[in-house]
C-alpha cells in the first residue's frame, strides 16, 4: 500500500509528564516511521493559527493557553494509512472517555482530561497535508526546515 504522512505533536502535558520516550516506543512499535521531529515552544500566534478551525468555539482561548504552557513535539509519521491509524492508536479526543472505552490508546495512558490529552493527530488528508505544511517546508534540495 501507498505510504501515507501524518502530523503528531506531543502536547504540553505530555512533555511535561515525561511522556514523549513511552509515545515514540509505541509509534515505532506500531509501523510508524518517524521522518521529522523537533521540539518547539509554541507562541499564542502559532496556536491560534494552527487551530484556526475551533477559534469561534468557547474552549479556544483555554486551549490557547494550554497549548503554549510548554514545549511541545512535533513529529511526522509515516507508514501506509497513518492518517487513520494515528487517529486510532491516539483514542478519542476527551482522555477520561478514552480511559473508559479505549484504555489502550495513548490519550488513556498519558491525557489528563478533555482539554490535556497528551497528543494531536491530523484527522484527514487535507488536515494532514496543511498540518505537515504549516511546521515544515521543504528546500529546492529536498531538505526539510522548519517553516514558522
Ligand atoms: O482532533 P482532536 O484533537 O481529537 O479534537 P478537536 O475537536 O479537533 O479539538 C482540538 C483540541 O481542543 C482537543 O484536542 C482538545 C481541545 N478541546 C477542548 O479543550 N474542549 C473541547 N470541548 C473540545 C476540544
Ligand atoms: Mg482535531
Amino acid at each position: 500500500a501507498l505510504k501515507e504522512k501524518t502530523l503528531a505533536m506531543i502536547k504540553p502535558d505530555g512533555v511535561e509528564g515525561d511522556y514523549i520516550d513511552v509515545i515514540k516506543k509505541t509509534i515505532l512499535a506500531s509501523g510508524f516511521n518517524i521522518t521529522l521531529e523537533i521540539q518547539l515552544q509554541l507562541n499564542e500566534h502559532t496556536v491560534k493559527s494552527f487551530y484556526a478551525e475551533h477559534a469561534s468555539k468557547s474552549f479556544f482561548s483555554d486551549l490557547v493557553q494550554y497549548m503554549t504552557s510548554g514545549p511541545v513535539l512535533i513529529m511526522v509519521l509515516e507508514k501506509a494509512n497513518a492518517i487513520a491509524d494515528w487517529r486510532d492508536l491516539i483514542g478519542p479526543t476527551d482522555s477520561n472517555k478514552a480511559k473508559a472505552t479505549h484504555p489502550k490508546s495513548v490519550r488513556a495512558l498519558c491525557g489528563l482530561d478533555l482539554q490535556r490529552n497528551c497528543v494531536h493527530g491530523s484527522d484527514s488528508p487535507q488536515s494532514a497535508v496543511r498540518e505537515i505544511s504549516f511546521f515544515f517546508e521543504k528546500s529546492s534540495s529536498g531538505q526539510f526546515s522548519i517553516s514558522l
